[in-house]
């Protein structure tokens, strides 16, 4: 019953584990920007092709003033960017059978923006280069705290790529919403130009290709991510041109992949790019960064986690108070383990943990299920895998349980 479910959480999480002394609060009363960075992998990531960085801007992120979690995986389901959204504001997974955004719009929760402003008063904002309908966003994200929600609808549609407007433009149009809203605030960003099929015209496309990527899949997903690093670094030049830099907190992640292992020639090229075939393990790992202008900080962070993991370590950073909040994820700043549920598909009880990825066939039957090691790559025996397999569909279970009973904030009202 309710009261089970809230003493499980209460026990797994360990709530004094939720703060890590060292870093609680280092972000305090800072605006908090956040960009979901559509179908980034973490590959991308220092990765050069014919002798030119990818992301460059990324990549002098990781270095300078961040923390970066090299080994962050997504967690969506059959609400894909929507999911990505859920799950980290939320720091519980989505549905496996249904959209959770159009499903359980009428439930409450305590999410991550919510809670800033309830406890620190933060404006609320998100910016997204697409109709506000789409996944059900205009009506979900009133259930989010989140008082403006600028949408395709809201802003000149003055350059198209793909499916809306560009990233780049997005970013210099929300630049007067910032300047003028009261501070501290908290925007989030769900880009877009990077979507699937990656098609944009020549002016936008900024790196020189090596042959056999020419009209690629792997070629064209190359030339978007290269092409929202750079507006990522012009958003960073006009944030400080407005004196909005160095007040703010900037945290980056993918939201979940854009290539697929399973199509061919994609593994191929690939595998070209990273030396070694292209597996689950790189295929649901995104990169997450938290960049904190003049705090000195640079420390990787390889502790395995997901997405659900994320609204703990960043209330932690920006020194919320969670009691009584109930969630599923750890802190990872001070987690003694790496844990993440993984897709193939979300439901069936695939996880990644700091030795291992187990995979779950797709019969359901547990015995013909697939497990190597994440540094070595040899097979990992199944019965090494039970403890992680029921952990992974114990959480996904209690997530469905706790959203269709709307349980989400019973235990801090
Ligand atoms: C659409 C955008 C893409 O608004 O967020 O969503 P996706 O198709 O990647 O789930």
């Amino acid at each position: 019953d309710e009261q089970d479910v809230h003493e499980y959480i209460d026990e797994y999480i360990n709530r004094t584990d939720l703060v890590h002394k060292d870093t609680f609060g280092l972000a305090k009363d800072k605006n908090i920007i956040v960009l979901q960075m559509e179908s980034i992998h973490n590959f991308v990531i220092d990765l050069k092709v014919n002798g030119q960085y990818v992301t460059p801007v990324l990549n002098d992120l990781v270095l300078n003033d961040s923390f970066y979690f090299n080994n962050y995986f997504e967690q969506v389901s059959t609400g894909n960017t929507s999911d990505a959204e859920f799950i980290s504001n939320n720091s519980f997974y989505p549905s496996s059978n249904v959209q959770t955004y159009s499903r359980y719009e009428e439930n409450e929760f305590t999410a991550f923006p919510s809670l800033l402003k309830e406890q620190k008063g933060y404006s609320t904002f998100i910016f997204h280069g697409f109709e506000a309908e789409f996944w059900n966003r205009e009506n979900f994200y009133t259930t989010q705290g989140i008082d403006h929600f600028v949408s395709m609808e809201d802003l000149e549609q003055d350059e198209i790529i793909g499916m809306g407007i560009s990233d780049g433009s997005v970013f210099r149009q929300s630049m007067d919403y910032l300047v003028d809203t009261d501070k501290p605030f908290y925007a989030k960003y769900v880009t877009l130009t990077s979507h699937t099929p990656f098609r944009m015209e020549e002016d936008f496309k900024f790196l020189d290709l090596p042959e056999a990527y020419q009209d690629t899949l792997v070629g064209d997903y190359l030339q978007t991510v290269k092409y929202l690093d750079k507006m990522i670094g012009q958003f960073i030049e006009n944030l400080k041109k407005h004196n909005l830099y160095e007040d703010s907190i900037i945290i980056l992640y993918g939201d979940h992949k854009g290539l697929r292992v399973e199509e061919e020639e994609t593994n191929e090229l690939v595998s070209k790019l990273l030396g070694e075939p292209f597996k689950e393990g790189e295929m649901y790992k995104v990169p997450l960064i938290a960049h904190i202008p003049g705090s000195n900080v640079d420390e990787t962070i390889e502790t395995v986690g997901g997405m659900v993991d994320f609204y703990p370590t960043f209330a932690n950073l920006v020194g919320l108070d969670l009691d009584g909040v109930p969630m599923l994820g750890r802190n990872l700043f001070n987690a003694k383990e790496g844990f993440s549920v993984i897709k193939n598909p979300l439901g069936r009880g695939s996880f990644v943990d700091d030795e291992k990825i187990f995979l779950m066939s797709s019969d359901g039957v547990f015995e013909n299920s697939t497990a190597w090691d994440r540094v070595t790559r040899e097979p990992v025996s199944l019965d090494d895998c039970k403890e992680g397999y029921k952990r992974a569909l114990r959480h996904l279970k209690l997530s469905e349980y706790i959203l269709d009973n709307n349980l989400i904030t019973s235990s801090s009202n």
